[in-house]
């Protein structure tokens, strides 16, 4: 991408020289009535939520649409202090995978799940590129509910992306590695022997949405990219990008860059699950974490699993083949009506949009023009449907308005270029400021697109927002695509980096909303169900804080007896059962986030404290007139002292509605 990003720059630079300091046209592209199209007024709601990847930031972050309002950043691969996502005892088990605890990831793509090859507000999946794994997102809850490791791959890039009823989740892996039950302690340069190219298929439970890896496929060692599934008529099949098809291992950017066509991988996924079905396909031994989210407990477990079966080339002889696609394609993209496969050949000249229906022919034919380390290799004539030629430099990713009409990134000319996928004629350009990346159209990857709104993701952000030095903010904009041209309406900052996004009507997932989580249902071991109930018990040197929130006081609030050497737990349970009233915990020197806890829910803070002393705790939420009043203290005696366990709240001395009690020790 090195030398890519390059051609970006020299392209602006070009532009500016041309034109001045600034290029054209940076502020004059909008035209009058913009304001008018992104204007949400206070109290109403967007039209289309929008959910952001948030690259190396590990999280997804959710927009509104149009006004570009940043509404939540939800936590998925990396520990989130606002919330204590992976810093509460419960959520820890989230972010555990066969390498130990990982509190950090990059995350790629999102994709809604699907009904019919309609979006249907479910779930939301989302991938994490380092160390692989798939996480699904609740839309009732905004949480991140379920993290499946995927063994046999590194760099989990061509992922997630679903079939059109949500039966699979499918991920393709970016680096060809060694397999897992083979010897990965090899030389590099055994690459062409030793290195396989593994696709994941991850079955989905249709009622729960629970994820389990049905099967892999141990394909030639090529990178995979990207992919998308058929629908309707292709609805059987996967499409994936493949670059290096050279198996270079070293300086790719040159040595990845000599074949003149790549690949895109068609797979027979039905096919594909019913020979496994059959018996076929050999059982590797592995490790693989497959992390849940428990509702009624409040609690994730993690579990490490030991194998997966692994279909072979040989097979899939009948049920995978390969595309040629010039050159290094990125995007891997098919048209509403499953009939067209658009590769975005990042150096390539031209977009090869391929047919379907010419495939199938192909393959029937057997119209071959060779094989790919045993894979038939369908001839390009045969299957392609033509290219469009001229469309702009660096094409990378491509959505579709339901109208017939598609639109791909130009990466290093820096535009959004619009193409009629029948006659394949450019219809429409528009610069993007700069060097975009992904884009998207609500529903735009699935058959039935929303169409209205294109959103531009930005690699480079240069001169549009106020400087925040060397590290810019990150940059969309919204473009109006319900006319014949493209309108750029709106610059938003995002968080860094955007790479895909998906969106979807406001009122599909706004209707299902959890407002609460009814405190009878709470099942977690050391909920406290009710003030009466809170207690502090000493097992050893752990001691375990059983307490209450409620507008404005925890229950207790002062602790007395604990020493230098124990591990203290405080399992909070907010007692609040009205919509929107979290309440927070924090207390002085714990290492970790605080608690942010919501009503109906508990959630532990554990903390060892380091010295003897008074150690202030309060809620770190502002949840009441009062909340400043929300606050208690804890005394820490020296390690081995007889200082009383004690607790209370409300002590006066002799007070028989609220006296002081004595902890338990088991
Ligand atoms: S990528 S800019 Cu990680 Cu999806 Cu194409
Ligand atoms: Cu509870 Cu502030």
């Amino acid at each position: 991408m090195k030398s890519l990003k390059l051609l970006g720059l020299s392209a602006i630079v070009a532009v500016t020289a041309l034109t001045g300091c600034k290029p054209k046209g940076t502020e004059t592209a909008v035209s009058g009535d913009a304001a008018q199209k992104v204007y949400v007024a206070p109290g109403k709601y967007d039209e289309f939520y929008n959910f952001v990847s948030g690259g190396f930031n590990g999280q997804v972050n959710v927009y509104g649409l149009p006004s570009g309002r940043l509404l939540k950043v939800l936590p998925v691969f990396s520990v989130n202090p606002e919330n204590g996502y992976g810093y509460s005892e419960e959520t820890k088990p989230m972010l555990e995978t066969s390498h130990g605890f990982i509190p950090w990831d990059d995350q790629h793509h999102l994709s809604l799940s699907q009904t019919n090859a309609e979006v249907d507000g479910r779930w939301l999946f989302a991938n994490a590129n380092n160390t692989p794994r798939v996480a699904r997102i609740d839309l009732k809850t905004f949480k991140t509910v379920e993290i499946l490791e995927l063994p046999n791959s590194a760099g989990n890039h061509s992922s997630p992306f679903l079939t059109e009823n949500t039966e699979y989740v499918v991920a393709g892996t970016r680096f060809a590695v060694p397999m897992d039950d083979a010897n990965g302690d090899v030389p590099i340069d055994s690459f062409k022997e030793n290195f396989k190219g593994v696709l994941s298929f991850i079955g989905i439970d249709q009622q729960t949405g629970g994820m389990d890896l049905s099967f892999q496929i141990e394909a030639p060692g090529i990178n995979f990219d990207l992919s998308h599934a058929g629908k309707k008529k292709s609805g059987d099949w996967f499409f994936f990008s493949c670059y290096n098809s050279e198996k270079a291992n070293t300086l790719l950017e040159v040595n990845a860059s000599q074949n003149d066509k790549d690949f895109i991988m068609a797979v027979n996924w039905k096919k594909a699950a019913e020979l496994v079905k059959a018996g076929k396909g050999r059982k590797v031994v592995t490790e693989y974490a497959h992390n849940t989210w428990d509702e009624s407990t409040h609690s994730a477990t993690s579990t490490m699993k030991k194998e997966v079966v692994v279909l072979s080339v040989e097979d899939m002889k009948e049920a995978m083949f390969m595309i040629p696609c010039p050159k290094s394609p990125h995007g891997c993209d098919v048209d509403p009506t499953g009939e067209y496969i658009i590769g975005s050949g990042k150096l390539a000249a031209l977009i090869p949009v391929f047919s379907f229906d010419k495939m199938i022919k192909a393959i029937a034919d057997k119209n071959f023009a060779g094989e790919y380390d045993g894979v038939q290799v369908i001839k390009y004539e045969a299957a392609l449907h033509g290219e469009v030629q001229k469309p702009g430099l660096g094409p990378l990713h491509t959505e579709f308005d339901g109208k017939g009409n598609a639109y791909t990134s130009m990466f290093v000319s820096s535009e959004v270029v619009k193409w009629n996928i029948k006659d394949l004629k450019v219809l429409d350009r528009q610069p993007t400021f700069y060097s975009v990346g992904h884009l998207m159209i609500p529903g735009g990857d699935s058959g039935k697109p929303f169409g209205k709104y294109l959103v531009a993701y930005n690699k480079i952000t240069k001169d549009r927002y106020l400087p925040t030095g060397p590290e810019l903010a990150q940059s969309a904009q919204l473009y109006d695509i319900s006319g014949d041209k493209m309108k750029l309406l709106l610059d938003f900052p995002t968080f860094g980096e955007p790479h895909y996004a998906q969106a979807l009507p406001g009122d599909m997932i706004s209707k299902n909303q959890v407002k609460f989580f009814k405190i009878a249902d709470n099942k977690h071991p050391y909920a406290t169900k009710g003030e009466a109930e809170s207690k502090v018990v000493r097992e050893g040197n752990k001691v375990h804080v059983y307490m209450t929130s409620i507008r404005s006081h925890f229950a207790p609030d002062n602790i007395e007896g604990i020493r230098v050497g124990d591990e203290v737990y405080f399992h909070v349970t907010n007692l609040e059962q009205d919509w929107d009233v979290p309440h927070g915990f924090a207390i002085k020197g714990n290492e970790n986030a605080e608690l942010l806890i919501m009503p109906g829910e508990t959630c532990t803070l554990k903390w060892i404290p380091k010295k003897p002393g008074m150690y202030p705790m309060y809620c770190t939420d502002f949840c009441s007139a009062l909340h400043q009043e929300m606050q208690g203290y804890v005394r820490v005696s020296p390690a081995g002292s007889n200082t009383p366990l004690i607790y209370s709240l409300n002590n006066k001395k002799d007070n028989a509605q609220s006296p002081v009690k004595e902890g338990e020790t088991k």
